[in-house]
């Protein structure tokens, strides 16, 4: 326990870790790259929004067992934990940000440190481009140091839960070296800890994601199959699910997020030819704002100048979060074909469009669109909304409002639902 541990990136991964392991006795420095991220964090303020944890980030800053820095400093284990975006246009993976993690702990290595990776990245990530990085000191990994590759696998929306009591699966350069990283997270995790080699673990993280695009895919083109021939596709969905072999996902208005709409891709960076599946669940999803737009356009056919308001932009229910969030494109799309818009999502504090209060969202509205299942819609009043509204129109394509919107007068056109 008296040992130090560097943390490089404090994002969604990151400061849970590096506050989770200050809980349970270590010396953790969190390292990040970006100064606005130190000074907040230097003043006491958590930049990220997760339930829980403001008050575990608090609590290992005031055990002073936990300092925010902008640089690493010699530790006996260091773990990355930064983004590893897609190019936009290409989708092939950018590893800026793990690349000059390591390089910026090269300095800092001895002999006997751990480094762990558990940024998401394609396979054969560490072993071809991390790890040559860190032997630029002098080390040999599996020899001299330390190497490893653990996944993070959690759900934003429920991290700290998930952060303890999820399985993990650790792949080590060498059996010392899994060894090794299984102690650290035996500190806080009640899951299981399964030990394998480098490549698998970097592999399962991918299967994991990409087995999850493939499903919500395949429920995308169920809801479009279903649509056409007047089949409710939620109540098919939830009778198929109950056969005990079959998990179908739920359908929806695309996938976001920084993982589900990113990971496949790195498969296919290594399995080119072999991933005619994976590019097809990618391209499907992505899909899935023009098929809303479309759907919007025929609810609101005949209305002049209309306006449309949209209930939540966040990726996904419940959480605040934007990035890739398929709200994104059915907004560009409607400003496209020429509707005015009013977003109302109040979990996201800083969107790219202006976002409103609830009565300036929904005055003079045509129609409100669900993006985002967020549990608290429901505990809105339907009937003070449809007051306000010029038509009294909703597209849920969540499925997850109330009856007692439909109760209230308004016309809900569920996603999915059929045309009849
Ligand atoms: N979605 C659907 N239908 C579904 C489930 C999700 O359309 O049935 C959409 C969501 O609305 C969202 C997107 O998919 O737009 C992704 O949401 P998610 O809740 O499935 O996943 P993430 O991205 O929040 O978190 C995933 C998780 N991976 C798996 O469940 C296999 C999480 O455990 C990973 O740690 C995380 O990716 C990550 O960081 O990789």
């Amino acid at each position: 326990m008296d040992r130090k541990l560097c943390i490089l990136g404090l994002g969604y991964i990151g400061l849970p870790t590096a506050s989770m392991l200050a809980a349970h006795g270590y010396h953790v420095v969190g390292v990040d790259s970006d100064e606005k991220v130190v000074k907040k964090m230097s003043n006491g303020e958590v930049h990220i929004k997760e339930p829980g944890l403001e008050t575990l980030v608090q609590a290992a800053l005031n055990s002073k067992r936990m300092d925010v820095k902008g640089e690493p400093e010699p530790s006996d284990v260091f773990i990355i934990c930064v983004p590893t975006p897609i190019n936009e246009n290409t989708k092939e993976p950018d590893l800026a940000f793990v690349k000059a993690a390591a390089e910026s702990i090269v300095p800092h290595l001895s002999q006997d440190n751990l480094v762990i990776l558990e940024s998401t990245v394609p396979p054969l990530t560490t072993q071809n481009v991390v790890i040559p990085i860190l032997e630029k000191n002098g080390l040999k990994a599996g020899e001299t140091l330390f190497v490893a590759y653990c996944p993070e696998r959690v759900l934003p929306g429920k991290i700290l839960t998930e952060l303890v009591k999820n399985n993990r699966i650790i792949g080590g350069i060498d059996a010392r070296s899994a060894h090794l990283a299984k102690d650290i997270y035996r500190s806080f995790v009640e899951g299981e800890i399964h030990l394998t080699d480098i490549a698998t673990a970097e592999m399962v993280k991918l299967m994991e994601n990409t087995f999850r695009d493939v499903n919500i895919a395949l429920a995308n083109e169920f809801l479009k199959v279903a649509e056409n021939i007047g089949v409710d596709v939620w109540d098919a969905i939830a009778l198929a699910n109950r056969h005990p072999r079959v998990d179908i996902h739920s359908p929806g208005p695309g996938v976001g997020g920084h993982c589900i709409a990113v990971d496949p891709w790195f498969l296919v960076d290594v399995g080119g030819d072999s991933t005619g599946l994976m590019k097809t669940a990618r391209k499907t999803n992505d899909g899935m704002p023009g098929f809303v737009v479309d759907a919007i356009d025929m609810e609101l056919k005949g209305i002049e100048e209309p306006v449309v308001t949209i209930f939540g932009v966040a990726y996904k229910g419940n959480v605040g979060d934007t990035r890739l969030s398929p709200a994104l494109e059915v907004i560009s799309l409607l400003k496209g074909r020429g509707y005015h818009m009013r977003i109302f999502d109040p979990l996201v504090e800083e969107f790219q469009y202006e976002l409103l209060p609830l009565d300036k969202a929904v005055g003079g509205s045509d129609c409100i669109v669900v993006l985002a299942d967020h549990g608290g819609f429901n505990y809105l009043d339907p009937e003070a909304i449809l007051s306000q509204m010029r038509h009294p129109k909703v597209i849920d394509t969540k499925n997850c409002l109330s009856p007692k919107w439909k109760k209230a007068g308004f016309t809900v056109r569920i996603l999915g639902r059929g045309l009849k």
